[in-house]
């Protein structure tokens, strides 16, 4: 499904913006990109050929932390229960045409219910770390005020049982779940949101951070707020390039302020953010290719970085009006928040070249952000058509830490859609999902071994669950669920991680 860019291609602004976010960029959705594989077929130079030695059994670091990632609304269902309130995710999905074949998360994985199963799959599969998120509507109904008690007493329980099971508790606080109300009242475009998300973290803080240590405020802001607010699959589903601009600086605010309220209550935590990522390689070695790639880099990877680290936005915003986003004086400072480390969801490469003479001729768009996606299909495809390129994890990660002083780094997510259901005998035989997981490891370790300070793995997902816009259709987990039974099943990926984790090392074959 390429991605559109129909309500504002008439701006000038909107469409330099258009050009500048392509089609296919997330990790966020399972969106594949045909119009951008077509939209260019330069040569790929030698850097694109993946060559790296993984004959021999590789070793990851002591305390190195194995983990799985799961979000809230994917996997929790019970949208409606023990007092949580409407999220926009809700009244998205319950709005007709906006989900392959109308699903929904009002049962998910049914993990409202079924969560000491769940956290039970982690420890069959031996992994010290679970990546789970909190639906800020199960704690604030509302999204300001009232607290509701049988949400916090929800996640307390299940933060008790991973910490009785020697599993660090990795907490999103922000996995896309905005309450309704916030939206109602402007949602992320309304500054004022930024106020209410440090009110909730302030709130989760108290309750859970006796006992949580590490936590991400958001995951993948530059996904969440660029399709919802521009492209308009996701939730809220508006598609408006002031919508979006304005969505990006309340984000990077609520980043700054939350990051505050949270230091404030817990002082030792450890916070970071789970950003989108992808290695953008220049198609060929033309100096307009390679500034291509690179602004395109700033601009997907850097947008919510460079606020917190640095306490500014990437040059290659700076052609944007400051009114668009409704930058005020004293913001640079609120956006700032010296991050404790770094996470990373690396699924893939993009290719960029700059557009031809002829390209900047018929698409004026392409004067203000002269990026193009290239041909990147290489590798193999994911079954939501994602190209496979292990070389994506080892480059995105080496470059963010020499770009950003060798940080702490957390892998908060990796992973791909197989399709792949039980065999006669009820095994499940995904051994592409193998593979990827093999080959990025390998990648990731080559980076570590570069001087990277990667601390974990987290493969997305645990389990099979709710993949957004594209409802029950596509299958990340390591765990098979029957969505009509809820029975899980763990694949042979799952069998095959979990002894990854045992051994700390990853083998060739
Ligand atoms: O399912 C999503 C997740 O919520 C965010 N990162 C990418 C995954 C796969 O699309």
């Amino acid at each position: 499904m390429p991605l559109t860019r129909r309500q504002f291609a008439q701006s000038t602004l909107a469409a330099g913006i258009a050009a500048a976010l392509p089609a296919g960029l997330f990790s966020a959705c399972s969106v594949s990109s045909n119009a951008a594989r077509t939209a260019g077929s330069a040569p790929l130079s030698s850097s694109h050929v993946q060559q790296f030695d993984t004959s021999s059994e590789i070793a990851f670091p002591r305390n190195f932390f194995w983990g799985a990632a799961t979000a809230a609304y994917q996997i929790e269902g019970a949208w409606n229960e023990d007092g949580t309130g409407e999220s926009i995710w809700d009244r998205f999905a319950h709005t007709p045409g906006k989900i392959k074949n109308g699903g929904n998360g009002d049962v998910a994985c049914d993990s409202y219910h079924r969560w000491r199963e769940d956290i039970a799959l982690v420890r069959a599969m031996n992994l010290n770390s679970y990546r789970f998120s909190i639906s800020w509507p199960r704690i604030q109904p509302s999204g300001s005020g009232a607290i509701n008690s049988k949400g916090i007493d929800y996640y307390s329980r299940i933060v008790d049982a991973l910490l009785e099971a020697r599993i660090r508790p990795f907490v999103t606080l922000y996995h896309w779940d905005l309450p309704q109300t916030l939206e109602e009242a402007g949602g992320w475009p309304s500054r004022d949101t930024a106020a209410r998300y440090a009110d909730y973290v302030d709130i989760v803080a108290r309750a859970l951070g006796d006992r949580v240590s590490d936590w991400m405020l958001f995951n993948e802001p530059f996904a969440f707020t660029y399709v919802g607010y521009l492209e308009g699959s996701h939730a809220p589903g508006r598609t408006s390039i002031i919508d979006f601009l304005r969505a990006t600086h309340t984000v990077n605010l609520a980043q700054g302020a939350g990051f505050r309220a949270l230091k404030a209550t817990r002082p030792s935590a450890r916070v970071g953010t789970a950003f989108s990522m992808q290695s953008w390689e220049s198609a060929t070695d033309s100096e307009p290719d390679r500034l291509a790639a690179e602004r395109a880099h700033a601009i997907t990877n850097l947008w919510f970085l460079d606020p917190a680290m640095k306490g500014r936005y990437p040059d290659a915003l700076s052609f944007l009006p400051e009114t668009a986003m409704r930058l005020r004086s004293g913001d640079l400072e609120k956006m700032r928040a010296p991050l404790d480390f770094i996470g990373i969801n690396p699924y893939r490469r993009t290719i960029a070249r700059a557009p031809s003479m002829i390209e900047r001729i018929s698409q004026t768009q392409k004067w203000l952000f002269p990026v193009v996606m290239a041909d990147s299909s290489q590798g193999p495809k994911t079954s939501n058509g994602w190209e496979v390129w292990p070389q994506a994890m080892h480059d995105i990660v080496m470059r963010i830490s020499r770009e950003f002083n060798h940080p702490p780094i957390e892998i908060t997510e990796s992973g791909c859609a197989y399709n792949d259901g039980p065999g006669p005998n009820g095994i499940i035989n995904d051994t592409d999902r193998i593979e990827y997981h093999r080959r990025y490891l390998q990648a990731l370790a080559r980076a570590i071994a570069e001087g990277a300070d990667v601390r974990s793995y987290h493969a997305w997902t645990l389990l099979d669950n709710f993949e957004w816009a594209e409802g029950y259709t596509q299958r990340f987990g390591l765990t098979y669920v029957d969505f009509k039974t809820q029975q899980r099943t763990i694949k042979e990926s799952g069998r095959w991680y979990a002894k990854v984790a045992a051994e700390n090392r990853v083998s060739p074959s």
